[in-house]
This record gives structure tokens, sequence and C-alpha cells, in this order.
């Protein structure tokens, strides 16, 4: 089965492309290094820069990806969007459902950049799920923000459901079935 290399800190998002990957006969292998993230308004340039820091760095071998994901809330003019692991680590859930308490437009989407490294080159591709933030934290699965999102196509919240399901309407299986669909030709 052919191997690519996904560079990432966070165990869920690589279990969930693992699970994914195997639709497209792709077997995805984890490596979680110490790198610094760039502060920047855009998922694209974090996402990019952080391929090239590896690149730089050539801290593997090959083909490889890393990923920058953030949630974007309406009635707070996008925020946290690219601050969301800040925002997650410093105000978490119930700081997000404080916010927009009496707020009655709950819209919010997710985003995924998905940035592949193939030997000088980088190319990124882009999922957005809409959905909305809940009134309430509801389920025990997946990390981050996912008790509280709600996506438009499902009653349950990302929290609620499993890897497989969370994977039919994610931000994240939508970037990377993007590049599995094109390397399952090529590899
Ligand atoms: P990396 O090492 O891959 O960067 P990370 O967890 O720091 O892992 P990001 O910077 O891409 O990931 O994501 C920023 C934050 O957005 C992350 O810490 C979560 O709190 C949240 N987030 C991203 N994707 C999510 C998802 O699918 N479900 C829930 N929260 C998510």
């Amino acid at each position: 089965m052919k191997k690519l290399n996904f560079i990432t800190h966070n165990k869920n998002k690589y279990l969930e492309a693992k699970i994914l990957a195997k639709e497209y006969n792709l077997d995805i292998n984890w490596i979680n290094v110490e790198y610094d993230e760039i502060q920047h308004d855009n998922l694209d340039m974090i996402a990019k820069r952080s391929c090239e820091i590896m690149q730089e760095k050539k801290i593997v071998e090959g083909k490889f990806i890393v990923e920058d994901a953030g949630l974007f809330i309406e009635s707070l003019n996008s925020f946290p969007g690219p601050y969301s692991a800040y925002c997650y680590l410093t105000i978490g859930n119930q700081g997000i459902l404080n916010l927009i308490k009496s707020e009655n437009n709950r819209k919010a989407y997710f985003k995924s950049v998905i940035a592949y490294a193939f030997e000088e080159r980088i190319t990124l591709f882009t999922g957005i799920t809409d959905g909305e933030i809940t009134n309430e934290m509801r389920g025990e699965k997946g990390f981050g923000f996912d008790p509280i999102f709600q996506p438009l196509e499902s009653d349950k919240t990302f929290a609620e459901m499993s890897l497989k399901e969370k994977n039919l309407y994610s931000h994240r299986q939508k970037s990377l079935r993007k590049l599995f669909a094109l390397l399952s030709l090529r590899l």
C-alpha cells in the first residue's frame, strides 16, 4: 500500500486521515515533530509556511502533508479562524458559548487547508463545512470544537459522531479527498 507522511501534533487528525485513506488504498504514516507554526491571518499561508519549514529542515523523506484548520463564526466576524488553537487553549468551548450566548445567528464553518509537498512543489487543497454553533456542548468524541459544532446536514455534533461518521461531513475529509483522489491515480 502506498504511504503518505502526515506531520501533525494532533493524533485525532491523523486517525481521521488514516481511516479515510483506506478508501483510496493509501496508508498514512504519522509524524509528530516539534516545529514553530507561524502566526498569520490566513490558513493557506500558515499551511504553506509549515510545509516550507519541513522542507528546509529536511525533517521527512519523500511526500508529506501538513494541515491548518480553523472554526469561523459569523457573528464574531469569523473569529477564531486562524487563531483557533489559541482560542481553544484559552477560553475553550464554554468560552465560545458564553461569547455568543444571546446571539440568534449561530452560523459557523470549519475550514481545512492541506499543504502537500512533493519534491520542491507545494500544492494546497481546501475543504469547508458549513454548520451551526450549538447552545450547549454535546458529545464526548473527537477533539477541539467538535462538541459545539453541528454540520448543516446532520442533527449531531461532530463529538456525537464516530470517526467514520465525521468523515462523511468534515472539512478535513473534503480537503483530503481532493488530494487522495489525485494520489490514488498518480502515486
Ligand atoms: P497541528 O499540529 O496539525 O497544527 P493542531 O491541533 O494545532 O494540530 P490546527 O492548528 O490545524 O491543529 O487547528 C487549530 C485548532 O482548531 C485545533 O487546536 C482545534 O481546537 C480546532 N480544530 C481544527 N480542526 C478541528 C476539528 O476537526 N474538530 C474540532 N476542532 C478542530
